[in-house]
């Protein structure tokens, strides 16, 4: 079992709720919910409403970038990127109860964040995506390759998600770069039948 993180997106098709609806629904017992351009009222909303649903099927909920709402909320931590909070801040306000995930581009970045104290490490783009905007260079699979190889000889020992464009047929390459798992949004929004690739990639 590959581990799989959904990252909300809304789409003509679903809104972020039921985006996450489809990803709880098929297994997967991790979402974080990103609402890049949307008002802290409107993400409030919609965090309301899901953190429930997470509690509900044992699932993790992350708030992307917010840390201000994470207490409030009851979520189960934060999702910080390159230009937001860093990692140390938000974990002095956090405490150590909360799961703090970082965004690295590079080697470099892993190692930052890292020392910094995050959780888990985001590492992306596997390739282009319009879901996110101010994308990084893309690493592909030999990007992941040299990078995991050399945090794990430099003993950066930290949970490494890929993410950024994948698919599920990107899925068995990118496991075998030693990522623990993967980071997924429109591949599954998109898909003709989310439920059903969702649990497919969980049984991968
Ligand atoms: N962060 P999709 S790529 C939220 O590279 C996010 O750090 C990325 O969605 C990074 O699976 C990305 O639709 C978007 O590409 C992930």
């Amino acid at each position: 079992m590959f581990p799989l993180q959904f990252i909300t997106h809304a789409t003509p098709r679903y809104s972020y709720l039921e985006g996450a609806r489809l990803a709880l629904t098929g297994g997967c017992r991790w979402i974080q919910l990103r609402m890049k351009d949307a008002s802290d009222e409107e993400f409030i909303a919609v965090a309301s409403e899901l953190i429930p649903l997470c509690k509900e099927a044992e699932a993790i909920c992350i708030l992307d970038d917010r840390v201000h709402l994470v207490e409030q909320l009851g979520a189960d931590g934060v999702h910080l990127g390159l230009h937001d909070m860093p990692i140390d801040e938000a974990r002095q306000q956090l405490g150590e109860q909360y799961i703090i995930g970082g965004t690295a581009n590079t080697l470099d970045d892993v190692d930052h964040q890292y020392r910094l104290g995050a959780d888990y490490i985001g590492l992306g783009p596997f390739r282009h995506t319009t879901t996110k905007t101010n994308l990084s260079p893309i690493l592909g699979i030999e990007g992941y390759q040299s990078i995991v190889a050399t945090a794990r000889e430099q003993h950066i020992d930290i949970p490494i998600v890929a993410i950024g464009g994948i698919t599920i047929s990107d899925i068995p390459d990118i496991a075998k770069t030693g990522v623990n798992g993967v980071a997924m949004s429109s591949a599954i929004l998109t898909a003709d039948d989310p439920i059903s690739t969702v649990k497919s990639i969980i049984e991968l």
